[in-house]
């Protein structure tokens, strides 16, 4: 089991680039109390909220979060319904440039930056029995099985909400941004969970790590490197948990499809690539083993490919 130690907490130094650059070189994390003011972030969830009441994941209840009141997660026609308009919200769009977070990475990039488009949601329903939040453990966002292409980039995680240890936040490993590219073994990360077989986790070894974390409030901030390896908390709580995390690069970087596609596409892409690849189809047609699989997936990933002849070619050459 891990253990966590509280975050190295630079919000006294906001508008000091060169210092914040420094910690950031260091660390490989910012934590930043209060990076974005809290009433904005209040309005994004309250949209976010209204759309979840809309399409019958919360109740009506009147309460300030969104209460969990049991019973299944939402499906997977469910969620893509609800993440659809959530990624469309003008709240949501314009959370992701605020001037606070982009003022931040300019100092940080020193110079212009690209906000992508690949704005991600997290609406984390409690799942205490689960290896890790949805399927997902310890790992890089740089890590070549996700098809990003762009070899500098920073993601801002921000609380949309007050979050505790029961609710569970996100946790960074310091300093492993340091150990370059590291090797996340194992099969690729499935895009739904439907595709995730029971308890298994993609990712780094936690235990091997030593991490902190902290609670948050609306607007408190992580900002972390592509290569520092974080993981999201498990939620023990009676609610759902809101966060978000945006990623930005230097204006001039060249980034793949993934980066200018909203969130909800890519998972849609991603299905139909983890539909061809856990198909029998490909297996009878080429027998390639699971390290050949995951590797014709990390390719059609990268080229937006999602057909079955194209997954049997790269297949034959590896
Ligand atoms: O918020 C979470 O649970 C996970 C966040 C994460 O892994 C990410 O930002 O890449």
């Amino acid at each position: 089991m891990s253990s966590y130690q509280p975050f190295r907490d630079s919000t006294r130094h906001l508008g000091d680039a060169a210092r914040l650059s420094a910690v950031l070189h260091e660390e490989g994390y910012l934590f930043l109390r209060r990076l974005v003011d809290p009433e904005r972030v209040l309005t994004v969830k309250q949209d976010i909220m209204r759309i979840l009441r809309e399409h019958q994941i919360i109740e009506d209840d009147g309460a300030a979060d969104p209460m969990w009141s049991g019973g299944p997660h939402p499906t997977e026609t469910e969620y893509m319904a609800f993440y659809d308009k959530i990624v469309r919200l003008d709240s949501f769009v314009k959370l992701a440039e605020s001037p606070g977070i982009v003022a931040l990475m300019e100092g940080i990039f020193g110079g212009a930056v690209q906000v992508w488009e690949q704005r991600l949601i997290r609406v984390m329903y409690p799942d205490p029995d689960a290896p890790a939040p949805i399927g997902l453990g310890a790992h890089q966002d740089g890590n070549i099985k996700f098809g990003y292409q762009s070899q500098s980039f920073n993601a801002c995680w921000l609380a949309l909400m007050d979050i505790d240890e029961k609710i569970g936040g996100l946790a960074v490993a310091p300093g492993s941004h340091l150990r370059g590219e590291l090797d996340h073994g194992g099969g690729s990360v499935a895009s739904s969970a439907k595709l995730v077989k029971k308890n298994e986790v993609f990712g780094l070894d936690a235990d091997t790590l030593s991490w902190v974390t902290s609670d948050f409030q609306p607007g408190d901030a992580v900002i972390f490197t592509c290569l520092t390896v974080h993981r999201g908390l498990l939620n023990r709580s009676d609610r759902i948990r809101l966060s978000c995390d945006f990623r930005y690069q230097r204006a001039e970087d060249s980034a793949s499809w993934l980066a200018h596609t909203l969130g909800p596409d890519v998972r849609r892409v991603a299905q139909q690539i983890d539909e061809i690849i856990a198909s029998r189809a490909l297996y009878v047609t080429t027998g390639a083993s699971a390290e050949t699989l995951a590797e014709v997936r990390r390719r059609m990933l990268e080229e937006k490919s999602a057909s079955l002849e194209r997954a049997q070619e790269l297949a034959m050459q590896l």
